[in-house]
């Protein structure tokens, strides 16, 4: 069906052979998977934009993945998509798959913070992986994640992606990326990781909650005068870099990815302040272990490794 052409159902159930409620039926599958058709009792279907809608088939026609989003849920509105993931995961969905939501009612960040996450507005994801790795390896694959995002990001920015440590993505010292990821593991192997991604697209100012205005950023807001915006287009990108660094780490080990993140880093070589248990110390960062970890020096000198808690960088709102 060509965008603009009315089609009758009748001629739609001639050449696929099925009833006119069969079609019916398949029609109002299309409309909750995105697309937009309109329907007219006389003149039949009709698409009415070219562009697919934020949906499964609209992301997945752009996907270039050998398997990660080959499986993908797509939700109007859930609580999290890491919780709707996890469901999913335990019930044995494949390796790759992915869940977006258009909405999340309880988006969640790390150490039980919430996340912003309106309709419209955003790309909120999850993916599963299931890495044959050591439970603890898993700390370097966060750092993969915020890779692949600042990779699918930067050729639409007019200011270059920067990755805070440990996992937000930030432009012009606002966060505009955030990266959840958890894991259920036995003794010595990983059953699944699900890496949350929040990526905020459309918002204006105005769009977030008071408390993050002027310390969140969207793509909206730092899009390359004549680039096209798409969500769409944007998750599918962050699905496909996603897989080609993943595919990278587990074939070379962390190095090239640590190496990518180190170069991107906006905290390495600053002044930062470490947030642990309600208590702030000064350091200057130093360096991203092999696995994840940031080395620090204290002022006293000391070097302290710091695995886990928040950094805020001195002189920067973030
Ligand atoms: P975080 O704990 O590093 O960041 C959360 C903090 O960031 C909040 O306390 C708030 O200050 C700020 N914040 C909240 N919403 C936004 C927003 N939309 N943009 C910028 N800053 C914000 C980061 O946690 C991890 C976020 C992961 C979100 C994804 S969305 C898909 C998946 N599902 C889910 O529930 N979480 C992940």
């Amino acid at each position: 069906m060509a965008s603009g052409d009315y089609i009758s159902g009748e001629s739609i159930s001639r050449s696929l052979g099925i009833s006119r409620t069969a079609v019916w039926k398949r029609i109002e599958a299309l409309k909750r998977e995105g697309y937009s058709i309109e329907a007219s009792t006389r003149k039949g279907y009709r698409i009415i934009s070219r562009e697919a809608q934020y949906g499964r088939h609209g992301i997945q026609s752009l996907l270039e993945t050998g398997f990660i989003g080959r499986e993908l849920k797509f939700l109007n509105k859930t609580d999290s998509t890491n919780t709707s993931l996890k469901a999913l995961a335990s019930g044995g969905a494949p390796d790759g798959t992915v869940a977006v939501a258009d909405e999340q009612t309880s988006g969640r960040g790390r150490l039980g913070r919430a996340w912003a996450s309106s309709s419209g507005l955003g790309i909120w994801m999850s993916v599963l992986l299931r890495p044959k790795l050591h439970p603890t390896t898993v700390q370097s694959i966060t750092p993969a994640i915020a890779v692949a995002v600042c990779r699918a990001l930067e050729p639409l920015l007019f200011m270059k992606p920067g990755i805070k440590w440990p996992n937000d993505v930030l432009v012009d010292g606002r966060k505009i990326c955030g990266i959840l990821t958890e894991l259920s593991a036995e003794a010595d192997m990983i059953s699944w990781v699900i890496s949350g991604i929040g990526i905020n697209v459309n918002h204006e100012e105005r769009d977030f909650p008071q408390d993050l205005r002027g310390r969140a950023a969207s793509v909206k807001m730092y899009l390359k005068p004549g680039t096209e915006l798409s969500r769409c287009r944007l998750a599918a990108d962050v699905l496909n870099r996603l897989e080609e660094v993943y595919l990278d780490y587990l074939e070379n080990g962390p190095g090239p990815v640590l190496a990518e993140w180190k170069e991107r880093s906006v905290t390495l070589g600053r002044k930062v302040l470490l947030i642990q248990g309600g208590t702030e110390t000064a350091a200057t960062a130093l360096d991203l272990g092999e696995d994840g970890r940031l080395i620090v020096r204290l002022e006293d000198g000391t070097l302290k490794d710091v695995i886990s808690g928040e950094i805020s960088l001195r002189n920067l709102d973030c």
